[in-house]
């Protein structure tokens, strides 16, 4: 019986050092001191002897129990060992190797150039508002669907109100008449924001960024007007720039007109519209519209951003070729 034990032990030996990897080992100890394994079994002999036998042999499988056990762990240690060092090895950091550089970003130049815009604005004493791209048509149109300022206006408006009760909004007014509702003058804001046109091709893309102002006091005039819009686009452009005004049309204000600019060649360029607002709009958001005046205008982010980084192609701003875009950083 004693050299049954080992022979265990020695076959144990043999397997344990030639287990190279842990589930082969686990398998082993399973087979060795599991509920049925080699050495388990052997103890169950200890029930069929007796006396100085009995203790003798018990002594015995306990040694060797200990030993295969102390085996395995050893066993288990160094493969263990082995792994760590195999992933450490595999996983090897060089630390020696040049860096890739800081790879910083930049700022698109639309956002940069609504930045400057806040900031030159800001100097003029406007605050930045922002609301939500996506309107509710009351906002959009139905509160200023006012029929008196333009009846063709309020019967194309009716088209969109009907198709959807939230719309993208096509300009950024509608956070100016949210202000409007919920302040009283002196309100002197900017909202810059993306607006959305079904409009597409070479010089239209579907979403753009536009800037609208409004400026709300008692005594607001359309000299105030023209001199703060003079200011900005001299302070934008870094000349003195000459601002032209021409009649037009828009829904919100009477009068209304285009707003040009003159380029260094003495080229007149169109940048937006403005006009004085019209009383009505004041009644719908609940202003006194004979106690105040104001003046609004609108200007596309994109038509500034060309201009001043000499971008011909507006197209250029929405392709994200990084090749365009970092030369901005
Ligand atoms: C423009 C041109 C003229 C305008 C009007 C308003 C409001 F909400 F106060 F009535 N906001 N913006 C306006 C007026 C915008 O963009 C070319």
């Amino acid at each position: 019986m004693t050299d049954q034990l080992e022979q265990l032990l020695q076959s144990a030996q043999t397997a344990v050092s030639a287990a190279t990897d842990s589930r082969v080992l686990e398998q082993l100890r399973v087979d060795l001191l599991g509920k049925k394994g080699s050495i388990t079994e052997q103890m169950k002999q200890l029930g069929t002897l007796q006396g100085y036998e009995r203790k003798a042999f018990g002594e015995r499988i306990n040694k060797v129990k200990s030993a295969v056990s102390d085996l395995i762990e050893a066993r288990a240690k160094t493969l263990a060992d082995a792994d760590l060092q195999a992933k450490l090895a595999a996983e090897r950091i060089d630390v020696t190797l040049p860096g890739r550089g800081d790879g910083s970003g930049g700022l698109h130049p639309i956002t940069r150039t609504i930045n400057r815009m806040r900031h030159l604005f800001g100097e003029l004493g406007f605050e930045t508002v922002e609301g939500p791209e996506i309107e509710d048509d009351f906002h959009n149109f139905t509160a200023l669907n006012i029929p008196e300022l333009h009846p063709a206006r309020a019967m194309q408006d009716t088209f969109y109100v009907m198709d959807a009760a939230r719309v993208l909004r096509t300009h950024t007014s509608p956070v100016q008449i949210r202000t409007m509702q919920q302040r009283q003058p002196p309100i002197r804001i900017i909202c810059p924001g993306r607006v959305y046109r079904c409009d597409s091709d070479r010089t239209h893309s579907p979403m753009f960024h536009q800037v609208e102002g409004l400026y709300v006091a008692e005594k607001v005039t359309f000299a105030d007007m023209k001199y703060d819009l003079q200011m900005f686009h001299s302070r934008f452009f870094e000349r003195e720039v000459e601002v032209r005004l021409r009649p037009s049309f828009f829904p919100f204000t009477e009068p209304s007109a285009e707003m040009d600019i003159k380029d260094e060649k003495g080229r007149w360029l169109e940048v937006g519209g403005c006009g004085m607002v019209h009383p009505k709009v004041f009644e719908a958001v609940g202003i006194d519209p004979e106690r105040y005046t104001g003046y609004a205008f609108g200007m596309g982010v994109e038509r500034l951003a060309m201009l001043r980084y000499g971008v011909d192609d507006l197209r250029l701003f929405f392709n994200n070729d990084l090749r365009f875009l970092e030369q901005f950083k």
